[in-house]
């Protein structure tokens, strides 16, 4: 797939969002000055667009102290927007090379999420980009739940060549984490990437069953797990706030990966958890293949998100 096969994803599933924020911001400033009341409006228009009241309020106040001139029309607002939100982002846009770290021994990350939100694809994906980086990959089936979610790992590690370390259906996931990482640093293998489970009907139970895989891995390694990532689903809009909250509860989470932004995502919502919990957003899903997840990149994120960019949005919306 070439760049502009996945570009051109983001930007269609980006489209709920940012066709209507940049009808709306030609609506809102065509013939009218940029001053206290349009700003208002377009405060309005990114709280619609899912960016959360805050942040909404931070980019608004942030347009008021911008230098417009004094014949500034609507595209000069996207653009001053786009930066806006590509400067508010950027500080959590990190690659995956900053957690794949070169030290030996095995870098054990488990993968948590909700139940749907992409984990068990998104470590599949991940595997791809490690193996990319030279790193060499083991997966643990830590979701025993369903015998479905382990052979969908299995499948996984078959399509990119990584072993995966399985145990029955049923079967207690910290012994699975525990086996695999055992077996990891027996084999040398550089990361292990531990797909956990996601109920959240039962949050003591969920709770219970991550902290036990952490309790239990760092009895073969009192480092680990080196980073703990959130896989968060773009479709849910604010409820991926209450997902970080929640995880973060339950363990320390050090980074998300925000998948189905190639769907009707709700893109803005990554603005809102960037300005929020400042947590570094280490790829993007935009699609169900191997090479379908992305370095988040903010400039490219951002104008896509306003609109800018598309070529469909090009001077149609004034
Ligand atoms: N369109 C799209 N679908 C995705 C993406 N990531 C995952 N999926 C799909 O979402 C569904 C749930 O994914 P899965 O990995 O099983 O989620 P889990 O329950 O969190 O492990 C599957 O049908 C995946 O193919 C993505 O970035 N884009
Ligand atoms: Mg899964």
């Amino acid at each position: 797939m070439s760049s502009d096969g996945w570009l051109s994803r983001l930007r269609a599933g980006l489209t709920r969002t940012s066709s209507r924020l940049s009808s709306d911001i030609g609506e809102i400033f065509t013939g009218r000055k940029v001053d206290p009341d349009t700003l208002a409006e377009l405060e309005d228009t990114l709280i619609m667009a899912d960016l959360g009241v805050s942040t909404a309020a931070k980019l608004a106040a942030e347009l008021g102290d911008h230098r417009f001139a004094a014949d500034a029309d609507a595209n000069d607002v996207r653009a001053a927007l786009a930066q806006n939100i590509s400067d508010l982002i950027a500080p959590v846009a990190r690659p995956l090379s900053d957690i794949a770290s070169t030290a030996t021994g095995p870098r054990v990350i488990p993968v948590a999420g909700v139940n749907g939100t992409g984990k068990t694809t998104t470590i599949g994906k991940l595997t791809a980009r490690f193996q990319e980086l030279d790193r060499t990959i083991m997966l643990a089936a830590a979701d025993t739940f369903r015998a479905a979610a382990i052979d969908q790992l299995k499948l996984w590690g078959e399509r990119v060549g990584a072993p995966v370390i399985a145990h029955e259906q049923g079967s207690d996931p910290a012994a699975v984490a525990f086996d695999a990482l055992e077996q990891a640093r027996d084999g040398g293998l550089d990361m292990l990437l531990i797909d956990t489970a996601g109920r959240l009907h039962n949050k003591g139970d969920l709770m219970a069953e991550l902290e036990k895989i952490v309790r239990v891995i760092r009895k073969v390694d009192p480092e680990a797990p080196h980073e703990v990532l959130l896989v968060l689903d773009a479709t849910t809009g604010q409820n991926a706030h209450s997902q970080v909250e929640t995880f973060s509860d339950l363990v320390d989470v050090t980074g998300l990966v925000v998948t189905k932004l190639d769907g009707s995502a709700r893109g803005g919502v990554i603005v809102g958890l960037a300005d929020r919990f400042g947590l570094p957003i280490y790829a993007i899903g935009v699609g169900e293949g191997v090479d379908d997840l992305k370095p988040f990149e903010a400039d490219v994120f951002a104008r896509n998100l306003v609109g800018l960019d598309g070529a469909e949005m090009d001077g149609a919306q004034d």
